[in-house]
């Protein structure tokens, strides 16, 4: 074992182990098979040495996306190559001990270290630092990138948000088309790291990186994308009918001629950079006599938040279930709003820095309802890592990536009329009667329901890409023929030889699994229903809220607290009592609205 400790050391202080160290070994005795006992130690001594790797690197990867410079993109770059490294080599180390009868908690962490990564790379001397390089790069290229609006540069993040206000067709797609210019230089790295990192998968016994990503599930990889493609056709109904009444809307606002009513919609006239949630055109499809009376962006604006209130309004909401206040580091160490002087990532993300409670968020926030929902989104993942943060290591994780993404869009779904009138941005007399339900839901469901295609088809372009079914002749080509067979859309004007399309949208340069959001699409419903039993709400689901009541918030932290220790559907068990992720929940949510739907669409030509 002291060899093996040796080993540790080395690898946590980014050095490569000697390869004749092992066949120094290997000359003085044959190698004893090993015992359980000893793989029990050495998974302890991996542990400790992963959370090592892990912590530097996440405080080097901090720096690095709070300040994109040409030092901190190259330190940034080394402390993930040695990380990938440290985790590779403890993946191939494990395999000595597969001919073991080894418990199953052991057994799992063996698993969860080969499929935790989300990048690797092959054990060849070079591969990891040109992996980090590769992947480095492409981030920051994303973090500056920057588009046009009516003439002058601006930041993507601001173009996000006037993607949701603008209504005029053609700044709309200036916007569009000048952000995608982001892209056309990432496609040379991008094809090299999906060689190299397909080459790591390859080494870790996988067919490519596609199947080592859909490994992470507690089922056969090809299970779970039969499971992704069941919860796609239960759901499939509801977005058929939702794009046929918006393509309708559209029509009437924009015109026929700009939104052909037999084909797909124009991608740029969604209220979003991607067309991948639709709420903000909410004014444009209102259903008639059922408006709620009330904007969730103005409604803050009037009240006068800012970033930081929004972070508090969303812990006020966990302290009201039982959850203890975020750490007084959280507000120092947090970055809320797009510093004026300096490049960093915008694109919002949640940090667990030690594992333990230096969780922190980096949001460019913007006063608006968008940022509202994601400051909910942000703070779950935060609330999550701090309730599993005394788990072993390789079980600080969630459930599976989905539970990651679903706890704070659940939260969010009980920003109901009644829990605004709570915390006062609603006044009693404001609150929408019954008769505005169909507008309530119609608001949800342009984020919610329009979200799942797109939730599912990025990682159906990534994982043709992985299996070499897409190549980089026809990586463009291929993203819009799913982009349109899924979501109903087109681009709006022609695109080129040598645009990069999926490369101007933030997880492909930086390498985050899609299919995660999807499944939190699914999931966030499930553990909403499950909530509102629990509370006895008898009421329509929509009008559920969650908030002050501790006791479901007992149960939601029971589920949290297992993080990945046990198998997702155990987890999932544990709060909703099913074992199976399942688009019922959603439906049901949305029921009255599809309702509506339908007979809106009498008559109409739905598809594409
Ligand atoms: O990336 C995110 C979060 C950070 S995990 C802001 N989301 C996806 C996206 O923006 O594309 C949340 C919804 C989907
Ligand atoms: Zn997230």
């Amino acid at each position: 074992m002291k060899r093996l400790g040796a080993a540790f050391a080395a690898a946590a202080a980014g050095l490569t182990l000697g390869a004749c160290e092992v066949s120094i070994d290997a000359e003085d005795e044959a190698p004893a098979a090993p015992t359980v006992a000893e793989a029990e130690t050495w998974m302890t001594e991996a542990e400790a040495a992963y959370l090592d790797a892990a912590i530097y690197k996440e405080r080097v990867d901090w720096v690095n996306r709070n300040f994109i410079t040409v030092d901190t993109d190259w330190l940034g770059a080394k402390a993930a190559s040695e990380y990938t490294a440290l985790r590779v080599r403890l993946a191939n180390e494990a395999k000595r001990f597969a001919g073991l009868e080894l418990p199953p908690e052991l057994a799992r962490k063996i698993t969860l270290l080969k499929t935790g990564l989300t990048l690797p790379a092959p054990e060849t001397a070079g591969a990891a630092e040109e992996l980090n390089n590769l992947a480095t790069a492409l981030q920051s290229a994303y973090g500056k990138g920057k588009g046009l609006y009516k003439g002058t540069v601006t930041p993507g993040v601001d173009l996000e948000a006037l993607m949701g206000t603008e209504r005029d067709p053609d700044a709309l797609l200036e916007m569009w088309t000048s952000w995608r210019q982001v892209a056309p230089p990432m496609k040379p790295q991008f094809e090299r790291l999906v060689e190299i990192a397909n080459a790591g998968a390859g080494e870790l016994g996988y067919a490519d990186l596609g199947q080592m990503w859909r490994s992470n599930y507690d089922m056969d990889p090809d299970e779970f994308a039969a499971l992704t493609d069941k919860l796609w056709g239960q759901v499939k109904p509801l977005y058929d009918e939702l794009h046929c009444h918006v393509r309708a809307k559209l029509g009437d606002y924009y015109g026929a001629r700009l939104v052909p009513q037999d084909g797909p919609i124009p991608a740029h006239l969604l209220g979003n950079m991607w067309a991948q949630q639709w709420g903000n055109i909410y004014d444009l499809v209102a259903p008639e006599e059922a408006d709620p009376g009330y904007d969730v962006t103005e409604l803050l604006v009037a009240a006068g938040y800012d970033a930081r209130k929004m972070a508090k309004t969303g812990e006020e909401f966990f302290s009201s279930l039982g959850f203890a206040p975020l750490p007084e580091t959280f507000w120092e160490r947090s970055l809320f709003t797009k510093p004026a002087d300096r490049e960093v990532v915008c694109h919002a993300s949640a940090w667990d820095i030690d594992y333990v409670d230096d969780i922190r968020i980096k949001m460019c926030t913007k006063v608006n309802a968008d940022d509202f929902q994601t400051m909910h989104h942000e703070l779950g993942h935060n609330y999550y890592q701090r309730a599993y943060n005394t788990q072993s290591p390789l079980h600080r994780e969630g459930a599976n990536d989905g539970f990651h993404e679903a706890i704070g869009d659940m939260i969010a779904l009980s920003i109901t009329p009644d829990y605004l009138v709570k915390i006062g941005l609603l006044s009693e007399d404001q609150v929408p009667p019954a008769s505005a339900d169909l507008g309530l839901l119609m608001s949800q469901a342009l984020d919610k329901i329009a979200f799942l295609p797109f939730g599912l088809l990025v990682d159906k372009w990534r994982w043709q890409v992985f299996s070499g079914e897409t190549t980089p002749e026809t990586y463009n080509q291929d993203w819009w023929n799913l982009r349109t067979h899924y979501q109903g859309i087109t681009p709006p004007v022609a695109r080129m030889e040598g645009d990069f399309d999926p490369g101007a949208k933030f997880h492909i340069p930086a390498n985050v699994p899609y299919a995660r959001y999807f499944l939190a699409h699914i999931l966030q419903f499930q553990f909403h229903q499950a909530a509102c039993e629990m509370a006895g709400w008898e009421g329509p689901l929509h009008r559920c809220s969650i908030y002050g009541n501790a006791e479901v918030g007992a149960r939601f932290n029971a589920m949290m607290e297992l993080g990945m220790s046990e198998p997702w559907p155990d987890a999932l068990e544990a709060f909703t009592g099913t074992r199976e992720m399942d688009g019922s929940a959603i439906i049901a949510y949305f029921q009255p609205l599809i309702d509506y739907l339908q007979e809106q669409n009498q008559g109409r030509q739905c598809g594409w």
